[in-house]
């Protein structure tokens, strides 16, 4: 099939959801065309069936703001004219779901099939705002079909929407031979004291990651047993969270890598992995760390409890609640014979989000979609 596959090119999850199913259809043997701003981080794979193409903004002086909608809309058109599209694949309903459905209006071929893929936030904080919620909701109920990664956002859709529209769990899903626990005693030497427990959290430093609540959280654990945090990524609260390290004296035990694109290395030296969001609607994060082997810890919101099992595969406990998340995480780092429990129980459960499965349940549901009248 020929495919188009619209997403930010950012590290967000929906961003490395998107490159990473683009990247194993187009091994499959799918011509995968990529529709974005820039050239998405994860898309280091360079074959003759994957290509790219740059949306331009225009910055005409009368606009005071980037009109994205309408030049995504007409990229998409070129790209579905030139290549012949069968299907538009919109990651993140907003605006990608809306210029696509603008698109499909517009193009020769009556015959493209437009999917969106909801992915969170667009569904459950900034796409019920009054100033979205209208377009959002006919963007989803006028795609030709549209996934969800995961049974609480399905729910959460049809909730905040009233959409009366069938609407399919695809989960997010993890390549095990890629993401395994490797040993690098070199590696882990450089980063701390041997005696160290490591904690990771990895996020894009939203409001929605509370890593106030990461810090505390591991200000607590240190203060008990000789530990250190390691922060991957950046975003609009890396300076709150710069404060908060200082104000807590902890310079000395936590580490700021900032972006990062390998993070198996760091993964694997990982003890535990902390995500204690206000809402996650997946949490793809905390599934690559499982399948790391890492236990996770994490907020009991949203679609994470489908990902991190209580009491098997780590803990889950309300947000913000901070006694628990310290409770359970001295509960592991300071139990060998429970930690080891449940670093298998956590490769275990990252097995049922397999690529291979989850790509398959993909191109099933892309055959069904361009069947469809
Ligand atoms: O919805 C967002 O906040 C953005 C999106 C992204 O691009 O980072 O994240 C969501 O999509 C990921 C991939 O499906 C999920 O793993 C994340 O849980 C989800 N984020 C939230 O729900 C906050």
């Amino acid at each position: 099939m020929n495919i188009g596959i619209v997403c930010y090119p950012t590290y967000g999850g929906s961003g490395i959801v998107a490159t990473e199913l683009g990247m194993e259809l187009a091994n499959r043997g799918h011509k995968i065309h990529f529709i974005s701003y820039a050239l998405p981080k994860r898309l280091y794979q360079v074959t003759s069936n994957i290509f790219f193409h740059e949306v331009e903004i225009s910055n005409y002086p009368l606009f005071e703001f980037p009109l994205y909608t309408p030049s995504l809309a007409s990229k998409i058109i070129e790209v579905a004219e030139t290549h012949n599209l069968d299907i538009v694949h919109a990651h993140y309903a907003i605006p990608h779901a809306t210029s696509a459905y603008l698109a499909k209006q517009i193009v020769k071929n009556k015959n493209l099939k437009i999917i969106t893929t909801l992915h969170g936030t667009d569904i459950t904080l900034v796409g019920v705002e009054p100033y979205f919620l209208p377009v959002v909701k006919f963007s989803i109920e006028n795609s030709d079909g549209v996934t969800a990664v995961s049974k609480f956002l399905k729910d959460k859709t049809i909730e905040n929407f009233n959409i009366n529209k069938e609407i399919e769990v695809i989960p997010n899903f993890v390549d095990t031979n890629k993401y395994f626990r490797k040993n690098n005693p070199e590696l882990r030497k450089t980063i701390a004291p041997l005696k160290n427990k490591i904690v990771v959290h990895i996020s894009n430093f939203r409001a929605v990651k509370r890593i106030q609540d990461v810090i505390t959280i591991f200000k607590n654990i240190n203060s008990k047993i000789p530990s250190t945090l390691i922060l991957v990524g950046d975003g609009p609260d890396k300076l709150i969270a710069k404060e908060l390290i200082n104000k807590l004296n902890l310079e000395k035990d936590v580490i700021l890598l900032g972006k990062q694109s390998d993070l198996t290395d760091i993964l694997s030296m990982a003890d535990l992995f902390l995500l204690p969001s206000q809402i996650e609607s997946f949490g793809l994060a905390a599934l690559e760390a499982m399948s790391c082997g890492v236990p996770v810890i994490a907020s009991n919101s949203g679609g994470i409890s489908e990902v991190v099992l209580h009491n098997i595969t780590g803990f889950t406990a309300n947000v913000g609640d901070i006694e628990n998340f310290t409770k359970y995480s001295l509960q592991i780092l300071e139990n060998e014979s429970l930690h080891q429990k449940f670093i298998l129980a956590a490769q275990e459960q990252a097995k049922h989000f397999e690529m291979d499965k989850i790509i398959k349940h993909y191109e099933d549901y892309y055959l069904k979609i361009v069947n469809s009248n």
